[in-house]
């Protein structure tokens, strides 16, 4: 009886949703607050099929959407907070927020220029890839240090980035079942910014849907090494889409 107890507990996390949210925006440590410059969706489930109509940045938002466009200067910090439902934790003490730990995997970002990122639709654009951090050589994936820093995961907006509105899309890919093809769960949601710069790139642009295959290795990929943890072991994991824009 005893071990039937244990069992079931074991099984509840599986059975609630233990996904995540983006839903804040922080610039050089700065939020803006929940739901300000960023659309999020109202639910916290995946998307599994890499083209799916609304890949580039969800559906389903929290209404109404947030008409604030977020100044940054080139060279700022810029962080997107992720929680387990909005407004973060689900209940007190809630082990899923900002997810849940078996939900390993790289953190991307990728941005989109736009004429008016409050109004833009994000089916059509040109994206290219600013930041990533996937798994490093302990182990670590972007998405440990993701839950280390609670939910949040920031970057340094390239100096060289043509100034102008984009759309900032905050992507996480958790592998935990990505063994199996079509079982790679992505979540993702997408800021509206406006920055400041002298510099005059864009980068080598893709599109979402059209960037990843399911079959992509960093996609179709089991992460767990000879003892069952999610730790690579000792591979060298290859995140999805286009290389980090140079300056
Ligand atoms: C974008 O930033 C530029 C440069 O700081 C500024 O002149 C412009 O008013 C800003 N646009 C919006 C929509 O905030
Ligand atoms: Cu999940």
């Amino acid at each position: 009886m005893k071990f039937s107890v244990i069992a079931t507990l074991s099984i509840l996390p599986l059975l609630s949703s233990a996904h995540c949210i983006a839903q804040r925006v922080r610039v050089n440590g700065q939020d803006n607050g929940e739901l300000v410059g960023i659309r999020s969706p109202n639910s916290n489930n995946p998307i599994q099929n890499v083209n799916d109509g609304n890949f580039a940045c969800n559906s389903g938002y929290r209404t109404p959407v947030s008409s604030k466009v977020i100044n940054v200067k080139a060279g700022d910090r810029v962080g997107v907070m992720w929680g387990h439902v909005i407004g973060g934790a689900q209940f007190a003490n809630d082990a899923d927020n900002p997810i849940a730990k078996s939900h390993k995997g790289p953190t991307i970002f990728y941005l989109a220029k736009v004429d008016n990122a409050a109004t833009a639709q994000p089916n059509g654009l040109k994206w290219f890839k600013v930041a990533e951090d996937g798994l490093d050589g302990s182990g670590q994936w972007g998405v440990d240090r993701m839950i280390a820093n609670n939910g949040w995961v920031d970057f340094t907006m390239p100096s060289c980035v043509a100034p102008g509105q984009y759309l900032l899309r905050a992507e996480i890919i958790a592998l935990h079942s990505a063994s199996k093809q079509g079982q790679a769960q992505f979540y993702m949601g997408c800021a509206q910014i406006n920055i400041s710069s002298s510099g005059s790139k864009t980068g080598n642009t893709v599109s979402f849907p059209g960037a990843y295959s399911a079959s992509d290795p960093g996609i179709l990929v089991n992460i767990y090494d000879s003892k069952g943890q999610p730790t690579g072991g000792g591979m060298q994991y290859k995140i999805p889409g286009p290389q980090v824009l140079q300056c």
